[in-house]
């Protein structure tokens, strides 16, 4: 393996978007009782071993898969890219740095892919060959109104913000906002292909773990009507955090675990970011505006919590601890709120640092 920061001579692979994540689940009556009663995703497929579920602008095979297993876990991140030839610039990219790499047909719906355990250990497959299936964007008969429309963004728990990121960048993502402390350690940074604040994003943590996958609703009375629906149901204590209103992205969120444990966000409303000199916007750490525009603290368990993610041959890929400054340590206080900004006297609002 060559360095994660090293940029290969072969071209990047032209991404258009984070388009699937693959989870192992261990129950999948309970986790169909989470994504489908619960949530409504649409089932595309399903049989005695996976679902295949997407969401409703969708027109792609799947958005999710959830495959039976022993152990919870992460089994891939997919992304589309543009054409079949830059499913082989991919493969011919990670060859070049020296990761593993397997080319197939690895879940229903999608030929000739290529997935990798990349340089910072995530699997990640690159897919242009895929099934259309009906996109349901008008069927307002079948959508609730906590209907989850698109699938918005990945996010990776890793130790080294700063090298993931170089990686990430290489790759062709562009960084559209971060969050550091004034010596320049960097707690985390977001990244786009497509034109919203983030495909994926990496959060500096134990890692590589998963922190979580995102849907989109419409507007925010839809991620406000889930809240309600999960209460009706009795399964309040899936609501982790939220939902309010992100400083990071500005978007409406509201996270949930499932049944697994595995994070999934719901989230609405960020802004455009397609111009090549769109603005980074920087955040520092002990802005408690960042992670919640309200100033509402963060949970402990969500900045200690994500999920394993898997090798190509299955197997757990072991974590690496955080050796700089973890963010819940230099942001939640004494007395469990992170109200820890330096300048108190700093109660107009900068919009982040935007360069
Ligand atoms: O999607 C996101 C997040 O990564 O889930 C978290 C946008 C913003 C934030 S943050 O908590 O930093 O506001
Ligand atoms: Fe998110």
């Amino acid at each position: 393996m060559t360095e994660i920061t090293a940029q290969p001579t072969a071209q990047a692979p032209d991404i258009l978007r984070c388009a699937y994540m693959e989870l192992v689940v261990t129950d999948l009556q309970k986790s169909r009782e989470f994504y489908v009663d619960a949530l409504g995703l649409v089932v595309t497929h399903e049989d005695d071993e996976a679902i295949y579920l997407r969401s409703f602008e969708e027109f792609i095979h799947h958005n999710l898969v959830l495959r039976k297993g022993d152990e919870p876990a992460v089994a891939v991140f997919g992304f589309r890219v543009r054409s079949q030839a830059d499913v082989d610039a991919a493969e011919a990219y990670y060859k070049e740095l020296g990761c593993e790499t397997r080319r197939g047909d690895f879940v229903k719906g999608i030929r000739n892919a290529v997935r990798v355990q990349d340089p910072l250990g995530f699997p990640y497959e690159f897919f242009y060959e895929v099934d259309h299936v009906e996109r349901l964007a008008w069927a307002y008969d079948q959508q609730g109104p906590g209907a989850l429309v698109r699938l918005d963004h990945f996010n990776q728990v890793y130790p080294d913000v700063v090298s993931g990121a170089k990686y990430l960048e290489n790759l062709g993502f562009k960084r559209t906002e971060d969050i550091k402390d004034e010596e320049g350690v960097t707690y985390a940074a977001w990244f786009c292909r497509k034109h919203t604040v983030h495909d994926t994003a990496l959060t500096g943590g134990d890692g590589p773990r998963m922190h979580h996958v995102a849907f989109a609703t419409h507007e925010k009375h839809n991620i406000l009507y889930i809240c309600d629906k999960l209460g009706a149901l009795r399964k309040s204590d899936m609501i982790e955090r939220g939902p309010g209103r992100h400083g990071v992205s500005n978007a409406f969120y509201l996270y949930l675990r499932d049944p697994d444990g595995h994070r999934v966000e719901i989230y609405t409303q960020d802004y455009y970011t397609g111009d090549p000199d769109n603005p980074v916007v920087s955040w520092d750490v002990h802005d408690n505006q960042r992670r919640d525009w309200w100033g509402h603290t963060v949970v402990p368990s969500w900045y200690t919590d994500a999920s394993t993610v898997l090798d190509l041959d299955g197997n757990a890929v072991p974590i690496v601890k955080r050796e700089e400054s973890s963010e819940m340590e230099v942001t939640i206080g004494a007395d469990g709120f992170s109200y820890t900004r330096k300048d108190d006297t700093d109660k107009g609002f900068k919009l982040g640092n935007q360069v």
